[in-house]
């Protein structure tokens, strides 16, 4: 049997990485434990902390059979420790030490390189949980309402995963940063968390729904990243990780789908053709098409600063180490070093967007960014099909990578989303065109109506094809207490 396959799943720590043996770790995981409850309690999910929510636990790593589902409280969640099983013989993919067996120990001249990786990582996940904590109140259905608690209950787990190796491989520090991830707080002036994005307002649930499509995906790719690590413990956690993220990002993208089938359904019974009729659209009390693109014209760039810099030192540093890889870098035919390699990148030169042809290893986030862009390309294709199939005219489209940016090259221009550069004046009198003005904002707030009787569902989304696990479509998804 591989490493990794036995799961103990007695102690209050679910794992397969042999903490009954491991007493140190043990018992500094032990200690940090009570401080995630309190985390949890104050900044995790408002109210609903006794309902019995129907949701996924992972408990093992067989990919026919790792999770099981059932009514459990959220804070008797068990949040466990579950690595992919070792590679036998894995080798480092990528960089100086390519083909060099993979580290099972923190590479010492690298220590503080990958300790910034696991900790970006892993203030992420309690990071999204603060966001969202206030939406439980104004879910539109019981199975709504269930998906959100399982994204934070995973994004729970996640942190554990990234806590555990702080705590296995990095000694006091590890330790120290553990703490940190528990004291920062998302939107805190003096204590923000660590990535821009992760300190937004998550306020009503299409940024909700919008924040799982773009904002999960952008940890989709990165755990995709952090996955060829030649530190073998990281790569293993991420792996795993993976498993549960197409939950997320599937409860994004059919969330905006049922919202848009919703709107172009009630257009359609009412007779309106015009989708920048947004008065006589709202009336029916739906989500206007125009307001539901400035929600993704946000939540797309918001996202896209999060690949950092186009142009960057630190991520051709940490390829060069063997730390951080690219997009299924496996999959991958060149030579794995991209000494000699260039890659396009846009920019912005003396005011103006050009392509320039870039050293690759310099071009690393770009390149992930534009493996990203991809995948949400496709998604977005497949809204468009819910509003062609109700003849409405109009279209979704991911505005210009430049628009709106506050990282790298574009954070000091404004364009449209067009990408047509704008001065000062015209970004601030036409920016309500572009993103969601505080009119809009006030509309869906005052959409968000609670709706939590079983098998209904609030009058701006329409139902899932499918209920959770295969359950029946009035399935009661939350006990609420
Ligand atoms: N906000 O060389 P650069 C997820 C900083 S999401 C604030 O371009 P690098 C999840 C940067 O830290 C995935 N600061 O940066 C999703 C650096 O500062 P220092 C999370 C930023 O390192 C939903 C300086 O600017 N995982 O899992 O190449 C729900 C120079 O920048 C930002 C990871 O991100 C920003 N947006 O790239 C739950 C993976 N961008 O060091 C969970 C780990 C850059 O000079 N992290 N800066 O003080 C990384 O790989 C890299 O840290 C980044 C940045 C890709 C984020
Ligand atoms: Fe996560
Ligand atoms: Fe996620």
């Amino acid at each position: 049997m591989p490493e990794g396959m036995h799961v103990d799943y007695d102690g209050l720590i679910p794992n397969n990485v042999g903490l009954a043996q491991d007493l140190r770790v043990r018992k500094a995981l032990e200690t940090w434990h009570p401080g995630y409850i309190d985390w949890w309690k104050e900044m995790g999910p408002v109210g609903f902390q006794e309902s019995l929510v129907y949701l996924r636990t992972a408990i093992g790593v067989d990919p026919t059979g790792w999770a099981v589902f059932d009514y459990v409280k959220m804070p008797e969640y068990k949040w466990g420790i579950l690595l992919a099983p070792k590679v036998e013989g894995r080798k480092i993919p990528f960089g100086r030490h390519k083909g060099e067996p993979a580290w099972q120990e923190v590479p010492g001249e690298y220590r503080a390189m990958l300790r910034r990786l696991i900790v970006v990582q892993g203030d992420t996940e309690p990071a999204s949980v603060e966001q969202q904590r206030h939406l439980g109140a104004t879910a539109p259905s019981l199975y709504d309402l269930r998906n959100l608690f399982q994204v934070n209950v995973e994004e729970g787990r996640h942190l554990w995963q990234m806590v555990y190796l702080l705590q296995k491989y990095f000694g006091a520090d590890g330790r120290e940063e553990a703490e940190a991830l528990l004291e920062r707080r998302s939107g805190d002036a003096d204590r923000p968390r660590i990535l821009g994005a992760f300190n937004e307002a998550t306020p009503d649930w299409l940024s909700f729904f919008m924040f799982t499509f773009f904002t999960d995906r952008d940890g989709k790719m990165q755990l995709e990243a952090l996955a060829q690590s030649g530190f073998d413990p990281l790569s293993r956690s991420c792996r795993f990780m993976l498993t549960e993220e197409a939950h997320h990002m599937f409860v994004g993208a059919t969330g905006v789908q049922r919202i848009l089938q919703r709107t172009v359904s009630a257009m359609n019974e009412a007779g309106i053709e015009d989708p920048y009729d947004v008065e006589a659209v709202r009336r029916l009390g739906v989500i206007d098409l125009p307001v539901i693109q400035k929600k993704l014209n946000l939540h797309f760039s918001l996202t896209l600063d999060l690949f950092g810099n186009e142009i960057s030192t630190n991520a051709a540093n940490a390829f060069e180490a063997g730390l951080k890889g690219r997009y299924r870098e496996d999959k991958l035919t060149d030579d794995h070093q991209l000494h000699n390699a260039t890659y396009p990148v846009l920019r912005c030169v003396s005011g103006r967007i050009v392509e320039e042809q870039v050293p690759a290893l310099s071009a690393l986030n770009m390149r992930l960014r534009d493996d990203y862009v991809r995948e949400v390309e496709a998604g977005v294709a497949r809204w468009n099909q819910v509003i062609a199939k109700g003849n409405i005219n109009f279209k979704l489209k991911l505005p210009h990578v430049a628009f709106n940016r506050a990282i790298g090259e574009f954070s000091t221009i404004h364009v449209d989303p067009d990408g047509n550069i704008l001065d000062d004046a015209a970004w601030a009198a036409r920016k309500s065109e572009f993103l969601p003005s505080s009119d809009d904002g006030a509309y869906i707030a005052d959409l968000m109506k609670p709706m939590f009787e079983r098998g209904r569902y609030a009058g701006w989304i329409a139902p899932p094809r499918v209920g959770i696990d295969n359950k029946p479509g009035d399935f009661e998804y939350v006990r609420i207490v």
